[in-house]
């Protein structure tokens, strides 16, 4: 009896996160782009590595079980020592495992830093992406136009997106178009990718970032290439200009919804100078009625610089 109810609620658990499976959106085995496409590949093929290795070791485990119950004739002989076939086998195994595995990895790395084969020849869009808490912002030089929390970009044509930071780290991803990556003050980072169907995809921060980090979210609008010049046209003509007084209050952490400019602030700041200021607000970061505060590391090279005087004056 308790058994048979054991096995009916184990049922209905898997049946439960089985169905639970197919109404969520799994965004990442739908790829919309071939970097997408690159990620699900290799998730996939690890998948199937995964899966046969737990089905080996699951059926060896109850084979074993078996053959040594109690009352059963097989002998049992635990000196394996000396066995070369067994000492063999069980380095072989795990060599070709870890190659299977880290070979793919390795080659979809690296290609997800170049522009996707086919792409090649166009001549690509290059979007300034910064972070602030807790909003993007999306700066096109070529265009010179500005976007706040929403990026639109044409179809079918290579996108190179460079990242930076405006103060804390965030971690951009477009689960649809790409895979993750982080954003910090001071560097910049290069994700290229190529969305091949129009359409509206969401992008957002993955890196816990305070109390509006799960806000950080930006829409992707994917455009045929007239639909995206018009746009453009329209920002030029239509929007609003942003001054540096009016960018640094959109550098304090808040939740903004979309903004539009017709120029960038990159004719100021590029945040990705390793000479840039940060911008850093402690005092705003309340958590339990305390307010955030900068850790610095003692042994921190570019703290001690700036004890000395050096040139990394970040003080306003
Ligand atoms: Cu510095």
């Amino acid at each position: 009896m308790k058994r048979k109810r054991l096995i009916g609620s184990a049922i209905a658990i898997s049946l439960l996160l089985l169905l639970s499976g197919c109404e969520t959106n799994l965004v990442v085995f739908q790829p919309m782009g071939p970097q997408a496409q690159k990620i699900a590949d290799l998730i996939n093929w690890s998948l199937i590595w995964i899966g046969l290795i737990v089905i080996v070791v699951i059926s060896m485990f109850v084979y074993f079980v078996w053959k040594y119950r109690a009352g059963a004739n097989s002998k049992y002989e635990p000196e394996e020592h000396g066995n070369k076939w067994i000492e063999i086998t069980w380095t072989t195994i795990p060599i070709i495992i870890v190659i299977l595995l880290i070979v793919p990895t390795v080659r979809t790395l690296y290609d997800l830093e170049e522009i996707p084969e086919g792409y090649e020849d166009q001549e690509p869009l290059v979007i300034h992406v910064t972070s602030a808490d807790w909003k993007w912002i999306f700066s096109y030089p070529e265009e010179n136009i500005e976007t706040v929390n929403y990026v639109n970009i044409p179809v079918k044509r290579p996108v190179i997106f460079k990242l930076t930071s405006a103060g804390t780290m965030q971690s951009f991803w477009i689960p649809s178009l790409s895979g993750q990556i982080y954003t910090m003050a001071k560097m910049e980072v290069e994700l290229p990718i190529v969305a091949d169907y129009e359409g509206s995809y969401f992008g957002k921060n993955t890196n816990f970032n305070g109390e509006g980090y799960q806000g950080m979210e930006f829409e992707v609008l994917v455009q045929s290439s007239n639909d995206f010049d018009e746009w453009v046209q329209e920002v030029k003509e239509k929007a609003p200009k942003l001054t540096e007084e009016d960018y640094t209050e959109i550098l304090k952490p808040s939740h903004l919804g979309r903004l539009t400019f017709s120029n960038t602030h990159l004719d100021w700041i590029d945040h990705a100078d390793h000479h840039a200021d940060e911008y850093l607000y402690p005092d705003l970061y309340y958590e339990h009625g305390y307010p955030g505060q900068i850790f610095y590391d003692e042994d921190n090279d570019e703290n001690a610089v700036e004890e000395t005087g050096g040139d990394h004056n970040h003080e306003h």
